[in-house]
């Protein structure tokens, strides 16, 4: 063979190198641009999604802009925004509240950049609007939660319910499924419910406020989130009340603190909700890179753990 020959088989194999080996890349040719569009900070289960979605795309050699819009809504529209016309390949959203987000995803879907919702869902008419949601079923998650009231307190509860963020996605359906299977049950009430916004001191300040009310009496906290819940407790212990007997806690999302208080015999139980997205949400960037269809919905699946459970669990937990 000429070596004019082997040079030109060379050329020709190293372009169909090229040709089908690109797929993962972004449109023009380098690094997947990711930008991410994180809600918030308000709890420790929201930590441990940035880390998880930062890490993740370190690890798939993605490029990740990541803005965080701290609880501020219209902040986090325009920072989607800016992603836009920064032009990157794929935006990642956490959003906070529900509604808001028909004009700036048609934005994107004009714009030819494909958005995946991840942790929280939105409310449209139109499901074109973004390529996937990865998250959990939150009705289930309060129907876990309620299920395992009603089996450990038969005789019936007067509830406080701790709600979170007004409008986001787990605040709603969190409380539609719990009381989807209390009503269902005679001598369950919800005598008071109110927003600590996620947040643990909020948590707190709510729940102090609460025990001074006169014409509120209550033997179960039902909060949307372990953080909430540990607020609560503070203010339960602080006022002289002892948690897990005088006032049955229960909580949702499983972080590593929610479970040293039930090791401690405060918190009851607590359904699991997984932060840990980020490996499955580059893995949907990957395939939607390579023009691959994704299923429109990804449901994390979600356990609840019970204060026996704990101490054998905590050593296992990674967040
Ligand atoms: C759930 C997520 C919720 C967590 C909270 O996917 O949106 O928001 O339960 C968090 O702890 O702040």
């Amino acid at each position: 063979m000429s070596s004019l020959r082997t040079v030109l088989m060379l050329i020709a194999g190293v372009g169909l190198l090229l040709s089908v080996g690109c797929g993962g890349g972004s449109s023009s040719g380098g690094s997947v641009v990711v930008g991410f569009a994180q809600g918030g900070s308000e709890s420790s289960w929201r930590e441990a999604e940035t880390k998880s979605i930062q890490d993740a795309a370190k690890d798939a050699g993605y490029d990740l802009r990541y803005a965080n819009a701290e609880g501020r809504p219209d902040q986090q529209v325009s920072q989607v925004r800016g992603f836009i016309a920064q032009g990157v390949d794929v935006i990642v959203v956490a959003p906070i509240e529900k509604t808001g987000w028909e004009d700036v995803l048609n934005e994107a879907k004009d714009a030819g950049i494909p958005v995946v919702l991840v942790d929280r869902g939105i409310d449209t008419q139109d499901e074109s609007l973004y390529a996937t949601l990865i998250a959990s079923d939150f009705v289930e998650e309060g129907r876990m939660a309620a299920q395992w009231l009603v089996d450990n307190k038969p005789g019936g509860a007067r509830i406080v319910e701790l709600s979170g963020t007004p409008g986001a996605d787990p605040a709603i359906d969190r409380k539609k499924g719990f009381a989807e299977i209390i009503d269902e049950h005679d001598g369950f009430t919800i005598v008071e419910s109110q927003s600590a916004l996620f947040e643990q001191a909020e948590g707190k300040n709510v729940m102090n406020a609460l025990l001074l009310r006169a014409d509120l009496e209550f033997d179960v906290v039902y909060a949307h989130n372990d953080d909430m819940a540990l607020g609560a407790i503070e203010a339960i212990k602080g006022a002289g009340l002892d948690p897990g007997e005088d006032i049955i806690v229960i909580s949702i999302d499983g972080v590593k603190a929610a479970f040293e208080s039930m090791v401690a015999g405060d918190l009851s139980a607590t359904v699991e909700c997984n932060p840990l997205l980020g490996p499955k949400v580059m893995e949907v960037i990957g395939q939607l890179m390579d023009d691959e269809d994704v299923p429109h919905r990804i449901i994390s699946e979600d356990k609840l753990y019970e204060a026996s459970q704990a101490a054998e669990a905590l050593p296992t937990r990674e967040y």
